[in-house]
């Protein structure tokens, strides 16, 4: 297929996304906005020509259905909770992420959350700017130090094992929870995620969203890890109860966390926002030009090459067996 042949086909981005991708979509595609990802909302005139989606946030599959002639969605990030996957995968219409561009990236933060959790270096610059270093003098002595911690992943993957390789040469032990063992990974596996929180005293939660992993650091998980544990959470804030983690930092069960996400995005519980052990940002896992420039030309290739040779370059398990129709 000519460049000419993939101007004429079209492509739907809904919401927001990244510049850099919109470019080269509207260069390369017939492009068409809308606000938001509601089934209600397309066009007629624009619901009987698309053939692709390009989204940085969800996709039911509500939406896909008022698309006859959908064949792909290009998803913007490694997370694809938020498209129907399983539904794309019945319905013969593939579903691209974009893996491996962001692993390091969200492996440096993960590493940066947990310094600043158990270091309290926001609330250090915080006080220098504040003029109390002059007034009062030192900053406090901290509580927390990465000394001597046992790290613990929850979600062995691409982005775990780049946050193990750090751990490493920071000098922590490191251990690991997944559904199945990984072969030839240097570190000790628990198979529950209990057994993990019993086991270490820094748990850093790097899961995937959806069903399998809702809520499944609990208070049972939380209390396990016990009073001199971190919980760090650069993954979904769907996998939290965030009720019962609120109520740990309060009462002392685990000694801080450091989130990076939260289940209601852009809204942070105000129990969150009330405690002093929780170090907040606002979902920047990723968040760089550099690495976003990345994610966004992963998209596009995903489309380009889904329409020009008829496979794409990273599709998701659920529809890695759908070919082009
Ligand atoms: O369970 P396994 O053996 O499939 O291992 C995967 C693990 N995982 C789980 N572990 C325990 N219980 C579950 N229900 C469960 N579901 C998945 O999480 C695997 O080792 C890891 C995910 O690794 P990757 O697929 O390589 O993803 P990546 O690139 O590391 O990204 C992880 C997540 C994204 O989905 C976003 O939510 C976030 O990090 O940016």
């Amino acid at each position: 297929m000519t460049e000419k042949d993939l101007s004429r086909i079209t492509i739907l981005v809904p919401g927001k996304l990244n510049e850099h991708a919109a470019g080269r979509i509207r260069k390369t595609f017939d492009m068409v906005t809308m606000d938001t990802a509601d089934p209600g909302k397309i066009p007629a005139e624009v619901a009987g020509k698309v053939r692709g989606i390009a989204a940085f946030g969800g996709i039911s599959a509500a939406f896909m259905e008022k698309l006859p002639k959908l064949e792909i969605v290009a998803s913007f990030g490694v997370g694809y909770d938020s498209v129907d996957a399983a539904h794309a995968g019945k319905t013969d219409v593939m579903v691209t992420n974009t893996p491996d561009v962001l692993t390091e990236e969200v492996a440096d933060t993960a590493l940066g959350l947990l310094i600043n959790t158990v270091r309290e270096f926001p609330k250090a610059e915080n006080y220098l700017r504040e003029g109390r270093w002059v007034k009062e003098g030192p900053y406090r002595l901290t509580p927390g130090t990465l000394r001597g911690r046992k790290a613990g992943i929850f979600g062995m993957g691409r982005i775990g094992q780049a946050i193990a390789r750090r751990l490493e040469a920071f000098g922590l032990s490191v251990a690991y929870h997944n559904r199945r063992q990984v072969e030839g990974l240097p570190y000790d596996y628990h198979p529950t995620l209990v057994s993990l929180a019993q086991a270490v005293d820094t748990l850093i939660c790097v899961v995937p969203g959806g069903a399998s992993t809702a809520k499944a650091v609990n208070a049972e998980v939380l209390k396990a890890l016990g009073p001199n544990g971190v919980f760090i959470n650069i993954g979904r804030g769907s996998t939290v109860d965030e009720d019962a983690l609120a109520k740990a930092l309060a009462d002392g069960t685990i000694f801080a966390a450091g989130l990076d996400v939260f289940a209601d995005e852009p809204n942070v519980p105000k129990a969150l926002l009330d405690v002093p052990n929780a170090s907040l940002l606002p979902h920047v896992g990723s968040a760089s030009i550099y690495t976003r420039n990345a994610m966004a030309d992963l998209v596009v290739d995903n489309l380009i090459s889904w329409f020009a040779e008829g496979k794409p370059v990273t599709a998701v398990p659920e529809t890695a067996h759908v070919k082009p129709k």
